[in-house]
């Protein structure tokens, strides 16, 4: 092949009909599908950004991976938005670092090709998307502590309170560069919703509601500000990037995180705001959609779930650290002195979750990547009043954040808003 898409050295983009030979390169891999000649392929991408295939042996559907390129061009814009292919090189990287972390939540790397952009990984062929149940109404009963414990072991494991200075600077470095990723959150989170922008989404009954209460409101995008400034510059840990209920794959037992290519260093905050968000918008589409108040209670009471798992565990592993990394000051502090450190840590990361969560709810809603749990209403004035409570809920907990010093507290101004706005379902 010849044509621009394949015109750097050792790569080409893997067309179907080219899978199996480029599969059969691979040492070992016939113990994963069977034999290269026959193979089921299909194409299962649903995600913004990537190609995904699962391949399949076609005696044996249990006989399955998975197979992910990054294509030089966004595919959700195509290919006159070109998008480097190195963000294929920062997932490799994490996902590497995540099965070293917890490898109970990853999938595990069959394959990693730098030069071909693409990962060969475990298929989690008995697992659904999160959103997918979700939207469907489906109650998974570990999913919650699953997300709390991914996030504490990935995030307090790769921080200051847990590294040693030297080794988290060399891990640093090799994430720091995921450049174009970091600039579209950079834009698409934090900067095109908040403005009249040509790749932002129009809904005819909710755009004047937009321009008068989100683009012209200096007080909440002065806070979108702050937060877009926090992303840049709090070099905390390595970070998902991208935790939204899109990159979670759920059954009754078992919680695997997938599609870490934004992850970077970045404040912990992010990671938790931007899941707990997702939890917040689908609990706004069940009051249209089949899951009604009984679902609803139930995605509000995954909230606490997460942060509470988060916290606990992210105090065990802070309390089980022996002096050797940069900020666990054992030797410096009293116990009341580092009892207070940590409390004020946690109170900190809640608050910029709360924020980021606020800044989140913003452009799944007014940006181009929207979320299926309420674009998909079809409806427009359904679709709209949905779009403005979780618009009115942003701007609510983006103001009163700095109140919420508990995960009760901010329970309770969720209940609250569901209530006063009257976004409760049908079905109790
Ligand atoms: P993108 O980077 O384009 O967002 P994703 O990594 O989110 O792509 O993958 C797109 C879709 O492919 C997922 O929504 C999921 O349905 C499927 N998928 C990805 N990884 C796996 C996996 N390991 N096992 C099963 N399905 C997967
Ligand atoms: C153009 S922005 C595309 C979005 O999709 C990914 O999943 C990220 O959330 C990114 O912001
Ligand atoms: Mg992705």
């Amino acid at each position: 092949m010849s044509n621009s898409k394949n015109n750097e050295a050792g790569y080409y983009i893997l067309e179907p009909n080219l899978l199996p030979a480029y599969l059969s390169t691979i040492p070992n891999i016939s113990d994963h599908i069977g034999n290269c000649d026959d193979l089921s392929i299909t194409e299962i991408g649903d995600g913004n950004l990537n190609y995904v295939y699962k391949v399949s042996s076609r005696t044996d559907d249990a006989k399955s991976i998975i197979v992910k390129q990054a294509v030089p061009y966004l595919r959700m814009a195509g290919e006159a938005w070109p998008l480097g292919r190195e963000r294929m090189l920062y997932e490799i990287r994490a996902l590497s670092a995540h099965n070293d972390l917890v490898p109970q939540f990853v999938p595990t790397v069959i394959h990693a090709d730098e030069a071909m952009s693409t990962v060969v990984m475990q298929c989690l062929n008995e697992h659904i998307i999160l959103r997918s149940g979700m939207i469907e109404g489906v109650e998974y009963p570990n999913v919650g502590s699953h997300i709390g414990h991914f996030l504490a072991d990935t995030l307090f494991k790769t921080s200051a309170l847990s590294m040693d200075s030297a080794k988290r600077r060399e891990m640093m470095h090799r994430f720091t560069l995921n450049t174009e990723l970091c600039k579209l959150t950079e834009d698409f989170i934090f900067k095109f919703p908040f403005q009249p922008h040509e790749s932002n989404y129009s809904n005819p009954a909710t755009d004047r509601w937009v321009e008068e209460n989100i683009h012209t409101d200096e007080r909440y995008k002065t806070d979108v500000l702050h937060f877009k400034q926090l992303f840049i510059s709090k070099a905390e840990a390595l970070l998902h990037g991208d935790l939204h209920s899109g990159s979670v794959m759920v059954n009754e037992h078992e919680t695997f995180v997938i599609d870490p290519e934004f992850a970077f260093f970045g404040p912990i905050s992010f990671d938790v705001g931007k899941i707990i968000s997702n939890f917040i918008l689908c609990c706004t589409a069940h009051c249209e959609r089949n899951g009604g108040k009984h679902y609803q209670d139930w995605i509000l009471s995954q909230i606490p779930v997460i942060w509470n798992t988060f916290e606990s565990r992210f105090l065990e592993l802070w309390s089980e650290k022996t002096d050797d990394s940069t900020l666990s000051e054992k030797s410096l502090l009293s116990d009341k002195g580092l009892g207070d450190f940590r409390t004020r840590f946690l109170i900190e990361t809640l608050q910029d979750a709360i924020g980021f969560a606020a800044c989140s709810m913003a452009r799944r809603t007014i940006g181009i990547a929207g979320v299926a749990d309420i674009r998909d209403i079809e409806d427009v004035a359904i679709r709209s009043k949905l779009e403005i409570a979780n618009l009115k809920l942003s701007k609510h907990l983006m103001q009163s954040r700095s109140e919420i010093t508990d995960i009760d507290a901010l329970s309770r101004t969720l209940l609250d808003f569901y209530s006063e706005n009257s976004l409760w379902g049908k079905r109790v």
